[in-house]
């Protein structure tokens, strides 16, 4: 086993195999980029090294630059994580030249996947069941068309060049065929520089369901189960999770072993995944083999009780695989959705900016936090904005969703837009909580997805913001009647108590753009509030960040971030956020006290 090695990563997956590296009592090299300087990777690490400045082009990618690091330190191994150099065989080969392991595939294993039509080939030979179609080398618009007209429509045109769904034509009738293969050779042109086309019967409602291998040096090679990660947006992972909804034992089993014969048909070592297209009636496709471990491999981890990164290691160092296929076993149910910094109801645009308020579900046996942050950092606009992944495992599909679903309310985000409040609503959403999945899923439950806040008046979130303020104001005059007068403070300032008056108080506040007012009387228990139009009698107490809120007799739990008057209110419906502007009192009356 190796002594040290070094993470040619950042982020979630950086701290991930740190701490597995650890716990198996192997010194860990970080590097980083300017930007990264203060990251938590590089505090984990037993070492880091700064390999330039931020953009991945002149850092991470630098593979030199990396080699020399690896050379300097003493790092045995290097592993790469995923994106940046996982996938790159000339990375691969330098690494061999300077007699450091890299942890993964060897390069040909890379290269042989690198292109559509030639892993289909290789799969063709290997006995790996293809989507029917023609992948061949005649391009002859002919050809391409007559192979259509044998399959039927509709038909799916790929470049062999594209990936991820870039460079994907559906051609839904005969006659539309010669204007879409004009259509998609010029965009595979212009997108590739290669207009080399395949043809594919189109699955209207396939799932994308993937399998975990893994390979020794000694020509051992196991399947892990399977992953379901249909629910994409964009090509995108949305949701992932293990075992498939639905999956039969025998279904596994062919899959599994058809995901291992790929796996040996390309001299494979590591961790590696097989995905396929799985058609309503159980048929299933190879789509295409990731020679990476996978961001969704959790999952897997925690159905089979199995630490991939530990496998990885051992894989990598020569030793034999922990399990044979018959000691591998499953149990359970798990669940990842990745928490990114983007704004859902903005086109998921990512955002960036600082975590001013960050507090995650409590991690234990159901629940686990895949993260590369800590409150106070930056979400980076050179990186993938990902914050974290929120992993849940449970006895049964029900349970874990239901385990998800909670903790994603407890994963509270104030200081950017988060998308954990459409995760929730997709986790919530009634088809997929049966199972309803197939890779247009979202498309298909859009309007529920993407709706705005629902909620009565006493939910409203206004509501419990308003009731924050005042039961804070209440604390700071509470705590200023016992310390020092000073008057400084913006809370000292808000009174809404005035002579001969009943007691009565505008809390204005700024709601994205729009200025919103909640007029306040004091009761002797509480306040009377009028919130958009609507009366309530509200009470409650602050404790920390945990508001105890009383609205009309319901009482509802809350949590309050509030920055300079930035307040952020979450609750199960998500997180609301407004600016709290100073109570609208007249200024003459600081004069008068001010003298
Ligand atoms: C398909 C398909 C339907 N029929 N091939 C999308 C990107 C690449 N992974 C392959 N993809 C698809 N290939 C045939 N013959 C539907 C898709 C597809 C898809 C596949 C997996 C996960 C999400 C997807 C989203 C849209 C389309």
């Amino acid at each position: 086993m190796f002594n040290k090695i070094l993470i040619a990563n950042r982020g979630e997956i950086a701290c991930r195999v740190i701490r597995t590296a650890h716990r198996l009592g192997i010194r860990c090299v970080a590097i980083y980029s300017e930007a990264d300087a203060n990251a938590m990777h590089v505090a984990m690490a037993d070492e880091a090294v700064c390999v330039g400045p931020a953009p991945s082009k002149d850092s991470y990618l630098k593979m030199d630059t990396i080699l020399e690091v690896a050379k300097q330190t003493g790092a045995q191994a290097i592993h790469p994580g995923y994106g940046f150099l996982s996938e790159n065989a000339p990375f691969v080969q330098k690494c061999q030249e300077a007699d450091i392991v890299f942890i993964g595939p060897p390069a040909s294993a890379i290269e042989a996947m690198g292109s559509k039509s030639a892993a289909k080939r290789i799969m063709e030979e290997a006995n790996v069941p293809l989507v029917p179609g023609y992948h061949g080398e005649d391009q002859d618009p002919a050809l391409l068309k007559r192979h259509s007209d044998e399959m039927g429509y509709p038909v799916l045109l790929k470049a062999t060049a594209g990936g991820g769904g870039k460079g994907m034509r559906v051609v839904w009738a005969a006659d539309e065929f010669d204007s879409a293969l004009d259509a998609a050779k010029r965009e595979a042109m212009n997108g590739f520089a290669d207009d080399t086309m395949l043809v594919e019967k189109y699955l209207t409602k396939p799932r994308h369901v993937e399998i975990q291998v893994f390979c020794d040096k000694h020509g051992n090679s196991v399947y892990l189960a399977e992953r379901d990660c249909s629910v994409q947006r964009r090509h995108q992972k949305v949701v992932e999770e293990a075992p498939a909804p639905g999956m039969s034992d025998e279904l596994r089993k062919a899959m599994g072993e058809a995901a291992v014969r790929a796996a040996e048909a390309i001299g494979y070592e590591g961790a590696g995944t097989v995905e396929f297209l799985l058609d309503e009636d159980g048929s299933f496709y190879f789509m295409e083999m990731n020679t990476r471990l996978q961001v969704e491999h959790p999952v897997t981890e925690l159905i089979t009780g199995q630490d991939l990164v530990e496998w990885q290691l051992k894989a990598a160092s020569g030793q034999t695989l922990p399990l044979s296929q018959d000691e591998v076993q499953i149990n359970g149910h798990a669940v990842e959705v990745r928490i990114y910094a983007e704004d859902p109801d903005n086109d998921f645009l990512p955002a960036t900016g600082k975590l001013e308020y960050l507090r995650t579900p409590e991690e234990n046996r159901y629940v686990r936090v895949d993260t590369g942050v800590r409150e106070g950092d930056e979400v980076s606009i050179y990186y993938d904005p990902m914050i974290a992944k929120l992993i849940v495992w449970d006895e049964n599909r029900d349970r874990a969703m239901q385990r998800m679903s909670q903790a994603l309310t407890e994963y509270r985000i104030a200081g950017m837009k988060t998308n954990t409040h459409f995760l929730k609503r997709l986790i919530d959403n009634s088809a997929f909580r049966a199972a309803e999945l197939d890779t247009g899923f979202i498309e298909k439950h859009e309007e529920d997805l993407f709706s705005g806040h629902g909620g009565s008046h006493s939910a409203n979130p206004l509501a419990l913001a308003a009731l924050y303020t005042l039961l804070k104001q209440g604390q700071q005059r509470q705590a200023e009647a016992v310390h020092s007068h000073d008057t400084t403070s913006p809370w000292h300032q808000f009174n809404g108590w005035r002579l001969n008056e009943e007691p009565a108080l505008a809390v204005r506040f700024k709601v994205g753009d729009e200025e919103k007012s909640v007029q306040v009387n004091w009761l002797n228990q509480g306040f009377r509030l009028s919130v958009d139009g609507h009366i309530v009698i509200a009470d409650g107490k602050l404790e920390d960040d945990v508001l105890k809120a009383s609205f009309n007799g319901h009482n509802r739990n809350a949590f309050v971030a509030e920055l300079e008057g930035h307040i952020t209110v979450f609750t199960d419906q998500g997180a609301f956020e407004c600016q709290w502007l100073h109570p609208d009192l007249d200024n003459h009356e600081f004069e008068e006290e001010g003298g």
